[in-house]
Protein backbone atom coordinates (compact mmCIF):
# COMPACT_ATOMS: atom_id res chain seq x y z
CA UNK A 1 0.00 0.00 0.00
CA UNK A 2 1.44 3.72 -0.70
CA UNK A 3 1.34 6.11 1.87
CA UNK A 4 2.65 9.66 2.28
CA UNK A 5 4.71 8.04 5.00
CA UNK A 6 6.46 5.67 2.15
CA UNK A 7 6.78 8.13 -1.02
CA UNK A 8 7.27 11.41 0.77
CA UNK A 9 4.95 13.73 -1.35
CA UNK A 10 2.89 17.00 -1.47
CA UNK A 11 0.75 16.09 -4.22
CA UNK A 12 -2.08 14.65 -1.38
CA UNK A 13 -1.02 11.24 -3.15
CA UNK A 14 -3.55 9.45 -0.43
CA UNK A 15 -6.82 11.67 -1.71
CA UNK A 16 -6.03 11.04 -5.64
CA UNK A 17 -6.70 7.31 -5.64
CA UNK A 18 -6.30 6.73 -9.38
CA UNK A 19 -3.21 7.81 -9.44
CA UNK A 20 -2.24 6.39 -6.11
CA UNK A 21 -3.68 2.73 -7.62
CA UNK A 22 -1.17 3.65 -10.99
CA UNK A 23 1.80 4.14 -8.86
CA UNK A 24 1.25 0.85 -6.99
CA UNK A 25 1.16 -1.14 -10.12
CA UNK A 26 4.57 0.47 -11.41
CA UNK A 27 6.60 0.62 -8.16
CA UNK A 28 7.18 -3.12 -7.89
CA UNK A 29 8.67 -2.93 -11.32
CA UNK A 30 10.63 0.24 -10.58
CA UNK A 31 12.04 -1.63 -7.10
CA UNK A 32 12.79 -4.89 -9.67
CA UNK A 33 14.44 -2.38 -12.00
CA UNK A 34 16.32 -0.71 -8.91
CA UNK A 35 17.61 -4.55 -7.98
CA UNK A 36 18.45 -5.26 -11.11
CA UNK A 37 20.32 -2.73 -12.58
CA UNK A 38 20.68 -0.37 -9.61
CA UNK A 39 23.76 -0.15 -7.27
CA UNK A 40 25.86 -3.26 -8.00
CA UNK A 41 26.52 -5.66 -4.95
CA UNK A 42 25.23 -2.97 -2.61
CA UNK A 43 21.54 -3.84 -2.52
CA UNK A 44 20.97 -5.94 0.51
CA UNK A 45 23.91 -5.40 3.05
CA UNK A 46 25.24 -2.15 3.33
CA UNK A 47 22.97 0.71 5.07
CA UNK A 48 24.13 4.26 2.97
CA UNK A 49 23.96 7.61 4.64
CA UNK A 50 21.57 9.76 2.58
CA UNK A 51 19.75 12.85 2.82
CA UNK A 52 16.38 12.05 1.61
CA UNK A 53 13.68 14.82 0.47
CA UNK A 54 10.76 14.79 2.83
CA UNK A 55 9.81 18.23 1.82
CA UNK A 56 10.36 21.29 0.01
CA UNK A 57 11.12 23.58 2.76
CA UNK A 58 14.81 23.67 3.48
CA UNK A 59 14.86 21.52 6.09
CA UNK A 60 12.56 19.19 4.91
CA UNK A 61 14.64 18.01 1.62
CA UNK A 62 18.18 18.20 3.60
CA UNK A 63 17.02 14.71 6.04
CA UNK A 64 19.74 12.86 6.57
CA UNK A 65 19.36 8.97 7.97
CA UNK A 66 20.70 5.46 7.33
CA UNK A 67 18.92 3.48 4.11
CA UNK A 68 19.22 0.66 3.06
CA UNK A 69 19.34 1.43 -0.76
CA UNK A 70 16.18 -0.56 -2.22
CA UNK A 71 14.51 1.11 0.81
CA UNK A 72 14.94 4.40 0.25
CA UNK A 73 11.86 6.88 0.00
CA UNK A 74 11.35 7.89 -3.53
CA UNK A 75 9.24 10.81 -2.90
CA UNK A 76 7.46 12.94 -5.51
CA UNK A 77 7.48 16.36 -4.86
CA UNK A 78 6.75 20.34 -6.78
CA UNK A 79 8.28 23.35 -5.72
CA UNK A 80 5.35 25.44 -4.21
CA UNK A 81 3.12 27.27 -7.09
CA UNK A 82 3.69 31.01 -7.77
CA UNK A 83 0.13 32.91 -7.15
CA UNK A 84 -1.65 33.96 -10.60
CA UNK A 85 1.63 32.80 -12.63
CA UNK A 86 1.85 33.49 -16.25
CA UNK A 87 3.27 32.16 -19.32
CA UNK A 88 6.58 33.41 -19.63
CA UNK A 89 7.46 33.37 -23.34
CA UNK A 90 6.13 32.08 -26.73
CA UNK A 91 2.79 32.95 -28.65
CA UNK A 92 1.15 32.90 -25.22
CA UNK A 93 2.74 35.20 -23.39
CA UNK A 94 1.37 36.56 -20.85
CA UNK A 95 -1.65 34.35 -20.57
CA UNK A 96 -2.23 32.24 -17.35
CA UNK A 97 -0.50 29.06 -17.38
CA UNK A 98 -2.03 25.32 -17.60
CA UNK A 99 -2.85 23.01 -14.84
CA UNK A 100 -4.41 20.61 -17.61
CA UNK A 101 -2.22 19.22 -20.56
CA UNK A 102 -3.83 20.87 -23.83
CA UNK A 103 -4.49 18.34 -26.24
CA UNK A 104 -3.31 20.32 -29.62
CA UNK A 105 0.61 20.14 -27.40
CA UNK A 106 -0.41 16.62 -25.62
CA UNK A 107 2.61 15.03 -28.28
CA UNK A 108 5.31 17.39 -27.46
CA UNK A 109 4.60 17.55 -23.71
CA UNK A 110 4.87 13.75 -23.20
CA UNK A 111 8.12 13.49 -25.31
CA UNK A 112 9.48 16.10 -23.78
CA UNK A 113 9.02 14.37 -20.22
CA UNK A 114 9.50 10.70 -21.82
CA UNK A 115 13.50 11.94 -22.84
CA UNK A 116 14.03 13.86 -19.52
CA UNK A 117 12.38 10.88 -17.62
CA UNK A 118 14.61 8.52 -19.72
CA UNK A 119 18.05 10.21 -18.74
CA UNK A 120 17.31 9.35 -14.79
CA UNK A 121 17.53 5.85 -14.98
CA UNK A 122 20.21 5.53 -17.94
CA UNK A 123 22.44 7.21 -15.71
CA UNK A 124 21.68 4.46 -12.82
CA UNK A 125 22.19 1.88 -15.36
CA UNK A 126 25.81 3.53 -16.30
CA UNK A 127 27.32 3.86 -12.67
CA UNK A 128 26.12 1.04 -11.18
CA UNK A 129 29.71 -1.19 -11.15
CA UNK A 130 31.40 1.88 -9.86
CA UNK A 131 31.06 0.80 -6.14
CA UNK A 132 33.36 -2.01 -6.79
CA UNK A 133 36.20 0.75 -7.42
CA UNK A 134 35.40 3.09 -5.23
CA UNK A 135 38.24 5.89 -3.92
CA UNK A 136 36.82 6.20 -0.30
CA UNK A 137 33.36 5.79 1.79
CA UNK A 138 33.28 9.33 1.49
CA UNK A 139 32.54 8.81 -2.58
CA UNK A 140 30.76 5.83 -2.02
CA UNK A 141 27.76 7.68 -0.40
CA UNK A 142 28.24 10.60 -2.88
CA UNK A 143 27.58 8.36 -5.54
CA UNK A 144 24.77 6.52 -3.84
CA UNK A 145 23.11 10.11 -3.08
CA UNK A 146 23.39 10.78 -6.94
CA UNK A 147 21.53 7.44 -7.81
CA UNK A 148 18.71 7.44 -5.68
CA UNK A 149 18.10 11.11 -6.50
CA UNK A 150 18.00 9.70 -10.25
CA UNK A 151 15.51 7.69 -9.39
CA UNK A 152 13.65 10.36 -7.21
CA UNK A 153 14.09 12.05 -10.39
CA UNK A 154 12.63 9.44 -12.48
CA UNK A 155 9.63 9.32 -10.25
CA UNK A 156 8.75 12.58 -10.76
CA UNK A 157 8.98 12.07 -14.38
CA UNK A 158 6.43 9.08 -14.12
CA UNK A 159 4.67 11.31 -11.71
CA UNK A 160 3.87 13.51 -14.37
CA UNK A 161 3.12 10.71 -17.09
CA UNK A 162 0.56 9.12 -14.94
CA UNK A 163 -1.15 12.06 -13.73
CA UNK A 164 -1.45 13.97 -17.06
CA UNK A 165 -1.32 11.68 -20.13
CA UNK A 166 -3.57 8.73 -19.23
CA UNK A 167 -2.82 5.66 -21.17
CA UNK A 168 -0.58 6.64 -22.84
CA UNK A 169 1.39 7.37 -20.16
CA UNK A 170 1.35 4.52 -18.07
CA UNK A 171 2.62 2.96 -21.14
CA UNK A 172 5.59 5.48 -21.30
CA UNK A 173 6.26 4.98 -17.95
CA UNK A 174 6.75 0.87 -18.12
CA UNK A 175 8.99 1.97 -20.98
CA UNK A 176 11.52 4.02 -18.82
CA UNK A 177 12.14 0.71 -16.87
CA UNK A 178 12.37 -1.04 -20.04
CA UNK A 179 14.95 0.72 -22.40
CA UNK A 180 18.46 0.31 -21.08
CA UNK A 181 21.60 2.23 -21.25
CA UNK A 182 24.30 0.95 -24.06
CA UNK A 183 21.63 -2.34 -24.97
CA UNK A 184 21.86 -2.83 -28.86
CA UNK A 185 17.92 -3.02 -29.12
CA UNK A 186 16.39 -1.08 -26.51
CA UNK A 187 19.12 1.79 -26.18
CA UNK A 188 18.40 4.98 -23.51
CA UNK A 189 17.05 8.21 -26.34
CA UNK A 190 20.23 9.98 -25.96
CA UNK A 191 23.32 9.05 -26.95
CA UNK A 192 25.19 10.52 -23.73
CA UNK A 193 23.36 7.85 -21.53
CA UNK A 194 24.24 4.57 -23.76
CA UNK A 195 28.39 5.57 -22.92
CA UNK A 196 29.55 3.23 -19.86
CA UNK A 197 31.12 4.90 -16.99
CA UNK A 198 33.13 2.60 -15.55
CA UNK A 199 35.51 4.27 -14.02
CA UNK A 200 35.57 7.36 -11.37
CA UNK A 201 37.21 10.06 -13.65
CA UNK A 202 34.56 9.44 -16.33
CA UNK A 203 31.93 9.30 -13.50
CA UNK A 204 33.41 12.50 -12.13
CA UNK A 205 33.13 14.34 -16.13
CA UNK A 206 29.68 13.00 -16.29
CA UNK A 207 28.59 14.78 -12.72
CA UNK A 208 29.85 18.02 -14.02
CA UNK A 209 29.24 18.03 -17.67
CA UNK A 210 26.37 15.67 -18.12
CA UNK A 211 24.46 16.55 -14.57
CA UNK A 212 24.79 20.18 -15.81
CA UNK A 213 23.15 19.84 -19.13
CA UNK A 214 20.59 18.26 -16.63
CA UNK A 215 20.29 21.86 -15.23
CA UNK A 216 20.57 23.70 -18.48
CA UNK A 217 17.56 21.47 -19.61
CA UNK A 218 15.29 20.98 -16.24
CA UNK A 219 16.06 25.93 -16.45
CA UNK A 220 14.10 26.03 -19.48
CA UNK A 221 11.65 23.13 -18.42
CA UNK A 222 10.83 25.12 -15.27
CA UNK A 223 9.89 27.88 -17.39
CA UNK A 224 6.82 25.64 -18.68
CA UNK A 225 3.59 26.74 -19.27
CA UNK A 226 2.35 23.31 -18.23
CA UNK A 227 2.27 24.33 -14.31
CA UNK A 228 3.30 20.94 -12.92
CA UNK A 229 6.61 20.34 -14.99
CA UNK A 230 7.57 23.76 -14.12
CA UNK A 231 7.40 23.35 -10.66
CA UNK A 232 8.63 19.26 -10.51
CA UNK A 233 11.85 20.84 -12.46
CA UNK A 234 11.94 23.54 -10.03
CA UNK A 235 12.67 21.42 -7.25
CA UNK A 236 15.02 18.70 -9.29
CA UNK A 237 17.20 21.86 -9.58
CA UNK A 238 18.33 21.96 -5.75
CA UNK A 239 19.41 17.93 -5.94
CA UNK A 240 20.68 18.20 -9.64
CA UNK A 241 23.31 21.39 -7.85
CA UNK A 242 24.94 18.83 -4.92
CA UNK A 243 25.36 16.15 -8.43
CA UNK A 244 27.47 18.92 -9.68
CA UNK A 245 29.22 19.79 -6.50
CA UNK A 246 30.11 15.81 -6.78
CA UNK A 247 31.81 16.03 -9.99
CA UNK A 248 33.35 19.87 -9.62
CA UNK A 249 35.18 18.39 -6.29
CA UNK A 250 35.62 15.29 -7.14
CA UNK A 251 38.12 16.71 -10.30
CA UNK A 252 39.60 19.27 -8.08
CA UNK A 253 40.36 16.93 -5.47
CA UNK A 254 41.97 14.49 -8.32
CA UNK A 255 43.84 17.62 -9.69
CA UNK A 256 44.85 18.53 -6.06
CA UNK A 257 46.85 14.84 -5.35
CA UNK A 258 47.97 15.30 -9.06
CA UNK A 259 49.65 18.08 -8.80
CA UNK A 260 51.24 16.79 -5.41
CA UNK A 261 52.39 13.82 -7.43
CA UNK A 262 53.87 16.16 -10.25
CA UNK A 263 55.76 18.01 -7.36
CA UNK A 264 57.56 14.89 -6.65
CA UNK A 265 57.66 13.43 -10.16
CA UNK A 266 58.62 16.38 -11.96
CA UNK A 267 56.45 16.72 -14.29
CA UNK A 268 52.76 15.09 -15.15
CA UNK A 269 53.85 12.63 -17.82
CA UNK A 270 55.96 10.49 -14.99
CA UNK A 271 52.76 11.17 -12.67
CA UNK A 272 51.23 7.25 -13.97
CA UNK A 273 54.95 6.12 -12.49
CA UNK A 274 52.85 7.25 -9.19
CA UNK A 275 50.01 5.84 -9.31
CA UNK A 276 48.16 9.24 -9.72
CA UNK A 277 46.17 10.54 -13.48
CA UNK A 278 48.08 12.82 -15.28
CA UNK A 279 46.66 15.94 -16.90
CA UNK A 280 46.74 14.70 -20.43
CA UNK A 281 44.46 11.96 -19.50
CA UNK A 282 42.05 14.40 -17.15
CA UNK A 283 42.27 16.52 -20.29
CA UNK A 284 40.53 14.01 -22.60
CA UNK A 285 38.25 12.39 -20.50
CA UNK A 286 37.13 16.10 -19.87
CA UNK A 287 36.79 16.47 -24.29
CA UNK A 288 34.88 13.24 -24.13
CA UNK A 289 32.26 14.11 -21.85
CA UNK A 290 31.79 17.86 -22.70
CA UNK A 291 31.48 17.21 -26.75
CA UNK A 292 29.10 14.54 -25.92
CA UNK A 293 27.04 16.93 -23.27
CA UNK A 294 26.96 19.74 -26.22
CA UNK A 295 24.82 16.84 -28.37
CA UNK A 296 22.32 16.32 -25.79
CA UNK A 297 21.39 20.40 -26.50
CA UNK A 298 20.30 19.23 -30.03
CA UNK A 299 20.68 20.82 -33.29
CA UNK A 300 21.78 23.88 -33.47
CA UNK A 301 18.79 24.96 -36.13
CA UNK A 302 15.88 22.97 -34.97
CA UNK A 303 11.86 22.94 -35.76
CA UNK A 304 11.10 21.14 -32.56
CA UNK A 305 13.06 23.54 -30.60
CA UNK A 306 11.46 26.56 -32.40
CA UNK A 307 7.77 25.36 -31.94
CA UNK A 308 8.30 24.26 -28.06
CA UNK A 309 8.96 27.79 -27.72
CA UNK A 310 6.21 29.32 -29.94
CA UNK A 311 3.79 26.87 -27.83
CA UNK A 312 5.21 27.94 -24.27
CA UNK A 313 6.83 24.84 -23.66
CA UNK A 314 9.92 24.88 -23.14
CA UNK A 315 12.31 28.42 -22.74
CA UNK A 316 15.45 29.54 -22.32
CA UNK A 317 17.27 29.42 -18.96
CA UNK A 318 16.66 32.29 -16.81
CA UNK A 319 13.58 33.52 -18.97
CA UNK A 320 12.87 37.07 -17.30
CA UNK A 321 16.59 37.90 -17.74
CA UNK A 322 16.02 38.54 -21.56
CA UNK A 323 14.28 41.63 -22.71
CA UNK A 324 11.95 40.62 -25.22
CA UNK A 325 9.68 37.55 -24.98
CA UNK A 326 7.83 36.65 -28.00
CA UNK A 327 11.49 36.72 -30.17
CA UNK A 328 8.95 36.43 -33.77
CA UNK A 329 11.37 38.09 -35.41
CA UNK A 330 14.90 37.97 -34.04
CA UNK A 331 17.90 36.52 -35.22
CA UNK A 332 21.13 34.98 -34.50
CA UNK A 333 24.06 34.94 -35.96
CA UNK A 334 25.13 31.52 -36.64
CA UNK A 335 28.36 29.85 -37.71
CA UNK A 336 27.84 27.26 -40.73
CA UNK A 337 30.42 25.00 -42.20
CA UNK A 338 30.07 24.76 -45.23
CA UNK A 339 33.03 24.36 -47.94
CA UNK A 340 35.67 23.49 -45.46
CA UNK A 341 34.66 27.26 -44.14
CA UNK A 342 33.43 28.79 -41.33
CA UNK A 343 30.30 31.12 -42.76
CA UNK A 344 27.83 33.57 -40.25
CA UNK A 345 24.57 33.80 -41.17
CA UNK A 346 21.51 34.60 -39.85
CA UNK A 347 18.63 32.03 -38.59
CA UNK A 348 15.53 32.85 -36.81
CA UNK A 349 15.81 33.24 -33.15
CA UNK A 350 12.90 30.28 -32.27
CA UNK A 351 14.82 28.24 -34.45
CA UNK A 352 17.83 28.82 -32.38
CA UNK A 353 16.97 27.94 -28.66
CA UNK A 354 18.91 25.02 -28.44
CA UNK A 355 21.97 27.16 -29.35
CA UNK A 356 21.21 29.84 -27.33
CA UNK A 357 20.49 27.09 -24.27
CA UNK A 358 24.03 25.61 -25.55
CA UNK A 359 25.45 29.01 -24.80
CA UNK A 360 24.73 29.73 -21.46
CA UNK A 361 25.75 25.87 -20.60
CA UNK A 362 29.22 26.42 -22.24
CA UNK A 363 29.18 29.69 -20.26
CA UNK A 364 28.84 27.54 -16.87
CA UNK A 365 31.30 25.25 -17.71
CA UNK A 366 33.77 27.44 -18.54
CA UNK A 367 33.07 29.37 -15.07
CA UNK A 368 33.52 25.41 -13.32
CA UNK A 369 37.25 24.95 -15.66
CA UNK A 370 38.72 27.90 -14.68
CA UNK A 371 38.04 27.30 -11.04
CA UNK A 372 39.43 24.24 -11.78
CA UNK A 373 42.78 26.00 -13.16
CA UNK A 374 42.99 27.74 -9.98
CA UNK A 375 44.38 24.27 -8.25
CA UNK A 376 47.01 24.17 -10.90
CA UNK A 377 47.81 27.54 -10.15
CA UNK A 378 48.02 26.74 -6.38
CA UNK A 379 50.64 24.61 -6.83
CA UNK A 380 52.45 26.61 -9.65
CA UNK A 381 52.04 24.89 -12.52
CA UNK A 382 51.70 26.88 -15.81
CA UNK A 383 49.62 24.01 -17.12
CA UNK A 384 45.95 24.56 -17.47
CA UNK A 385 42.42 22.73 -18.75
CA UNK A 386 40.50 24.01 -21.06
CA UNK A 387 36.91 23.27 -23.31
CA UNK A 388 37.42 22.29 -26.31
CA UNK A 389 35.86 23.91 -29.24
CA UNK A 390 32.31 23.47 -29.70
CA UNK A 391 32.60 21.86 -33.03
CA UNK A 392 35.11 19.33 -31.55
CA UNK A 393 33.49 15.19 -31.98
CA UNK A 394 30.32 16.15 -32.46
CA UNK A 395 27.74 13.49 -33.13
CA UNK A 396 24.48 15.86 -33.17
CA UNK A 397 24.00 19.28 -35.16
CA UNK A 398 25.60 20.16 -38.17
CA UNK A 399 29.16 19.58 -37.41
CA UNK A 400 28.74 15.59 -37.28
CA UNK A 401 30.64 14.06 -40.47
CA UNK A 402 33.35 16.87 -39.85
CA UNK A 403 35.88 16.52 -38.10
CA UNK A 404 37.83 18.86 -35.99
CA UNK A 405 40.81 19.17 -33.49
CA UNK A 406 40.07 20.80 -29.80
CA UNK A 407 40.99 24.47 -31.24
CA UNK A 408 38.29 24.30 -33.58
CA UNK A 409 40.46 23.55 -36.69
CA UNK A 410 38.86 21.48 -39.10
CA UNK A 411 40.92 18.29 -39.80
CA UNK A 412 40.95 15.11 -42.45
CA UNK A 413 39.78 11.90 -41.68
CA UNK A 414 42.81 10.78 -42.30
CA UNK A 415 44.34 12.97 -39.37
CA UNK A 416 41.69 12.10 -37.14
CA UNK A 417 42.00 8.79 -36.93
CA UNK A 418 45.73 8.96 -36.57
CA UNK A 419 45.65 12.04 -33.59
CA UNK A 420 41.99 11.26 -31.97
CA UNK A 421 43.61 9.56 -29.21
CA UNK A 422 45.51 12.59 -28.34
CA UNK A 423 42.25 14.34 -27.74
CA UNK A 424 40.19 11.65 -26.41
CA UNK A 425 40.29 8.57 -24.01
CA UNK A 426 41.72 5.45 -25.30
CA UNK A 427 41.79 1.65 -24.48
CA UNK A 428 44.96 2.26 -23.12
CA UNK A 429 43.86 4.86 -20.86
CA UNK A 430 40.63 3.12 -19.86
CA UNK A 431 42.88 0.20 -19.07
CA UNK A 432 45.33 2.39 -16.95
CA UNK A 433 42.74 4.14 -14.95
CA UNK A 434 40.89 0.47 -13.94
CA UNK A 435 44.29 -0.64 -12.64
CA UNK A 436 44.20 1.86 -10.29
CA UNK A 437 40.99 1.40 -9.38
CA UNK A 438 41.03 -2.37 -9.19
CA UNK A 439 40.99 -2.16 -5.25
CA UNK A 440 38.07 -0.64 -4.13
CA UNK A 441 38.83 1.64 -0.51
CA UNK A 442 36.12 0.83 2.26
CA UNK A 443 38.08 1.72 5.33
CA UNK A 444 36.45 5.09 6.86
CA UNK A 445 39.27 8.07 6.28
CA UNK A 446 41.26 6.53 3.43
CA UNK A 447 41.23 7.16 0.18
CA UNK A 448 42.62 5.99 -3.19
CA UNK A 449 46.39 6.97 -4.31
CA UNK A 450 44.87 9.17 -7.15
CA UNK A 451 42.56 11.41 -5.28
CA UNK A 452 42.97 13.94 -2.01
CA UNK A 453 40.42 14.11 0.92
CA UNK A 454 37.50 16.73 0.38
CA UNK A 455 37.96 19.75 2.89
CA UNK A 456 34.66 18.36 4.42
CA UNK A 457 32.36 16.04 5.74
CA UNK A 458 29.42 15.74 4.56
CA UNK A 459 26.52 17.04 6.70
CA UNK A 460 29.07 18.03 9.21
CA UNK A 461 30.12 14.71 9.43
CA UNK A 462 33.79 14.29 9.81
CA UNK A 463 35.44 12.66 6.54
CA UNK A 464 36.68 9.77 8.28
CA UNK A 465 32.63 9.39 9.32
CA UNK A 466 31.27 5.64 8.00
CA UNK A 467 29.11 6.87 5.15
CA UNK A 468 28.42 3.49 4.15
CA UNK A 469 28.02 0.53 7.05
CA UNK A 470 28.17 -2.92 6.16
CA UNK A 471 25.69 -5.40 8.21
CA UNK A 472 27.33 -8.48 9.18
N1 LIG B 1 21.23 11.84 -28.79
O1 LIG B 1 15.90 19.10 -33.33
P1 LIG B 1 16.76 18.13 -32.63
C1 LIG B 1 19.65 15.10 -17.25
C2 LIG B 1 17.17 13.62 -31.37
S1 LIG B 1 20.18 15.55 -18.83
C3 LIG B 1 20.29 11.16 -29.51
O2 LIG B 1 18.19 18.05 -32.95
P2 LIG B 1 15.55 18.78 -30.18
C4 LIG B 1 20.52 14.20 -16.50
C5 LIG B 1 15.92 14.30 -30.85
O3 LIG B 1 15.37 13.61 -29.71
C6 LIG B 1 18.85 16.50 -19.50
N2 LIG B 1 19.27 11.76 -30.14
O4 LIG B 1 16.73 18.29 -31.09
C7 LIG B 1 21.89 14.36 -16.51
C8 LIG B 1 15.03 14.29 -32.07
O5 LIG B 1 14.43 13.00 -32.17
P3 LIG B 1 12.91 12.87 -32.63
C9 LIG B 1 17.81 15.66 -20.18
C10 LIG B 1 19.19 13.11 -30.06
O6 LIG B 1 14.41 17.86 -30.28
C11 LIG B 1 22.68 13.48 -15.80
C12 LIG B 1 16.04 14.43 -33.22
O7 LIG B 1 17.32 14.07 -32.67
N3 LIG B 1 16.66 16.47 -20.51
O8 LIG B 1 18.62 15.51 -16.83
O9 LIG B 1 15.34 20.23 -30.32
C13 LIG B 1 22.11 12.44 -15.06
C14 LIG B 1 16.11 15.83 -33.78
O10 LIG B 1 16.09 16.71 -32.70
C15 LIG B 1 20.13 13.87 -29.35
C16 LIG B 1 16.29 16.78 -21.75
O11 LIG B 1 16.89 16.39 -22.72
C17 LIG B 1 21.19 13.17 -28.69
N4 LIG B 1 22.14 13.83 -27.98
O12 LIG B 1 16.33 18.70 -28.79
C18 LIG B 1 20.75 12.28 -15.08
C19 LIG B 1 15.08 17.66 -21.87
N5 LIG B 1 19.79 15.18 -29.47
O13 LIG B 1 12.09 13.58 -31.57
C20 LIG B 1 19.94 13.17 -15.77
C21 LIG B 1 14.07 17.14 -22.83
C22 LIG B 1 18.69 15.22 -30.23
O14 LIG B 1 12.85 13.50 -33.97
N6 LIG B 1 14.59 17.00 -24.18
N7 LIG B 1 18.32 14.00 -30.56
O15 LIG B 1 12.70 11.35 -32.61
C23 LIG B 1 14.67 18.01 -25.06
O16 LIG B 1 14.40 19.14 -24.77
C24 LIG B 1 15.07 17.69 -26.46
O17 LIG B 1 14.61 16.43 -26.76
C25 LIG B 1 16.60 17.71 -26.73
C26 LIG B 1 16.79 17.59 -28.24
C27 LIG B 1 17.25 18.97 -26.18
C28 LIG B 1 17.31 16.52 -26.13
Amino acid sequence: MISAEKIPNNVNLSDNKRLQRALEHWQPKYIQWWHDMGPQGFQDHHQVYVRTAVSVDPEGWAHFEYVKLPEYRWGIFLADPVHDRRIGFGDFFGQPVWQEVPGEFRNQLRRLIVTQGDTEPASVEQQRMLGQRCPSLYDLRNLFQVNVEEGRHLWAMVYLLHSYFGRDGRDEAEELLERQSGNRDKPRILQAFNEPIDNWLDFFMFTMFTDRDGKSQLMSLSESSLDPLARTTRFMLTEEAHHMFVGETGIARILERTCQLMREAGFSGDVRKLGGIDLPTIQKHLNQWFSLSLDLHGSEVSSNAASYFANGLKGRAKEDTFGEHVVKDAVYNMEFFEGGKAVAKDVLMRHAMNEVLRDWYVGDCAAGVDRWNRVLETYGFSERLRLPDRKFNRGIGMYTGFHFDPNGAPVSNETWERRKYEWLPSAADTEYLLSIMATPVYEPGKFANYIAPPRRGINQQPIDFEYVRTEQ
